[in-house]
């Protein structure tokens, strides 16, 4: 089954590595057949070339729109050289067999994301292209089909061992077809997109694989992770620096931390546990904003995610790396802190360069047993002017403050997600309950245990504000937040029972205010 190439076509927008690909196989003596542009550009090089037109004795008509569309070149990559019939009919049309097919697709994907008129993405719709290719992956027991430049390497050396195999065959055809697929998948979501279409009628996911996971969420697992070609700083395109490879926890995790982190415009840190932040902090330095996240749960954040939203300096990296960290992911770091962070072998740093924007639109998926859901992403982000004070006393300016960083950080937080803060710093977090009341309760426990290992008498939620996900269905969960001293509270609002928790919280004197907007996150 290891077979030579005798003719082969090639037709690419991408020249990468094709003079290479067409010497190898001009070497080992194959006719090489190519359309316009690809056949110029070997033609330049020396190499020799029959141009389709000539070879089908039809010329490329309809401004290119159809070149290879022509029973002599289908004819050549379908029919199969095990059936006599099938010979016998190639022969007697003229039709001679095509061993190679190496192409790569007008490009599309680029085209649109370049901003162009709608003209020009569809005069970008491949049409030739995939035929080609989606038929020669059909064919794969006697053709073997190219559609990326990384592949050229592989079939150089297979034709230095004599030629291809069929596993070598196969495995490109399924590559091809995973190829055409995700082509047509951008197509049908520009159609979408172009009707302001948010989902389109079939959903179709497409996206490459950049790596294969040891395992999932638990060893049992496999896994694998996707990129998906959007252009989003973030762990997907992320550069890593230095460290053993990203577990499937730790990228779902570092995710979460950077999408958090992104929400403020000072300095901050996010540190994430389990997809959830255990310490978030503003300040007007990245070394204060990690003091202060850190000091909100230190137990948790040992092991965990720390993302920052400026570049990362040695004061802040050395103090990070005095207490076990999976992964730093940051815009960018200054060469002194990755000096300093490179004598943590295991230690992973990720730059970004960049930090995606929250208001940025997108589509979230999950899977549940049988289909999946798609949402747009929550990219609502709450301003201080759309803020309502429902309470006699209004927050006070450092209060206001406090409320809108720990609604922001409550957006991150599984639900039910009570979150306290004081001074720009989260001080409780309480995530992922079943009821309100607990979160608010485990929220204020915890700060309890973090002021004890400070060494304090008083619990870090005494003179904080508590931020609410969504709204309190009774009064209790507000009394639970009065109770750890909180004195003042922000929450969506739209409760039947409104006028109930309005009331508690007058009865205690603290302020709140409605934000009108929910953030769960399940
Ligand atoms: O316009 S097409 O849809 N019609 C065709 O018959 C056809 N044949 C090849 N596009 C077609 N191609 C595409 O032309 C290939 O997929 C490749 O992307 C491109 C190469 O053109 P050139 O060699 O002229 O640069």
């Amino acid at each position: 089954t290891t077979l030579p190439i005798r003719r082969a076509l090639v037709s690419v927008s991408d020249k990468t590595g094709l003079l290479d690909l067409a010497r190898a196989l001009a070497a080992q003596g194959a006719e090489i057949l190519s359309t316009g542009g690809s056949a110029k550009a070997l033609r330049d090089a020396g190499i020799p070339v029959t141009e389709v037109s000539d070879y089908t004795g039809f010329p490329e008509i309809l401004d290119g729109r159809v070149k290879t569309l022509v029973p002599k070149i289908h004819g050549g990559i379908l029919g199969r050289r095990d059936l006599p019939a099938h010979v016998a009919q190639m022969e007697e049309h003229g039709i001679g067999p095509i061993d190679l097919v190496a192409v790569n697709l007008y490009p599309f994907e680029k085209t649109v994301a370049s901003g162009a008129d709608a003209d020009t993405c569809i005069e970008n719709i491949d049409i030739g292209g995939p035929a080609l290719i989606r038929a020669a992956a059909k064919n794969h027991a006697h053709v073997v089909v190219l559609t990326d430049p990384a592949q050229y390497e592989g079939l150089i050396d297979a034709l230095g061992d004599g030629g291809t195999t069929l596993e070598m065959r196969r495995a490109y055809a399924g590559a091809a077809y995973a190829r055409t697929a995700a082509y047509d998948a951008a197509i049908a979501a520009w159609f979408a997109k172009q009707a302001q279409q948010p989902f389109p009628e079939r959903f179709i996911m497409a996206g490459q694989r950049a790596e294969i996971l040891r395992y999932g969420e638990n060893p049992h697992q496999k896994a694998a992770f996707y990129r998906d070609g959007t252009v989003r700083p973030g762990v997907a395109t992320a550069q890593q620096v230095q460290g053993k490879s990203l577990s499937y926890n730790n990228i779902n995790d570092t995710d979460a931390a950077f999408e958090a982190v992104a929400e403020f415009d000072s300095p901050a840190v996010v540190i994430v546990k389990h997809a959830n932040p255990c310490g978030v902090a503003v300040a007007p330095s990245l070394t204060a904003a990690w003091d202060q996240a850190l000091r909100c749960d230190p137990v948790s954040a040992f092991g965990g995610i720390v993302a920052l939203n400026r570049t990362l300096d040695a004061a802040t990296a050395e103090k990070i790396s005095t207490i076990f960290t999976e992964v730093i992911v940051a815009p960018d770091a200054e060469e002194d802190a990755k000096a300093l962070l490179s004598r943590k072998k295991n230690l992973r740093l990720l730059l970004t360069g960049g930090l995606p924007n929250p208001a940025a639109e997108g589509i979230v998926v999950r899977s549940v047993a049988g289909g999946f859901l798609a949402q747009t992403r929550d990219n609502g982000q709450i301003s201080r002017e759309g803020l309502k004070v429902v309470t006699k006393r209004a927050p006070t300016e450092q209060e206001m403050q406090d409320l809108i960083f720990a609604f922001r950080v409550a957006k991150h937080v599984k639900s039910n997600a009570i979150v306290y803060a004081k001074d720009g710093a989260t001080v409780g977090i309480g995530a992922g309950q079943m009821s309100r009341v607990d979160s608010a309760r485990i929220a204020a426990s915890k700060s309890g245990e973090a002021a004890k290992a400070a060494g304090q008498d008083t619990p870090l939620t005494q003179g904080s504000v508590a931020a609410s996900d969504a709204f309190f269905p009774f009064a209790d969960g507000l009394e639970t937040i009065v109770a750890a001293g909180a004195t003042a509270v922000i929450q969506p609002g739209g409760s039947i029972r409104d006028n109930e928790v309005i009331a508690a919280a007058d009865a205690a004197g603290i302020a709140m205010v409605f934000t009108g907007m929910r953030h769960f996150r399940h």
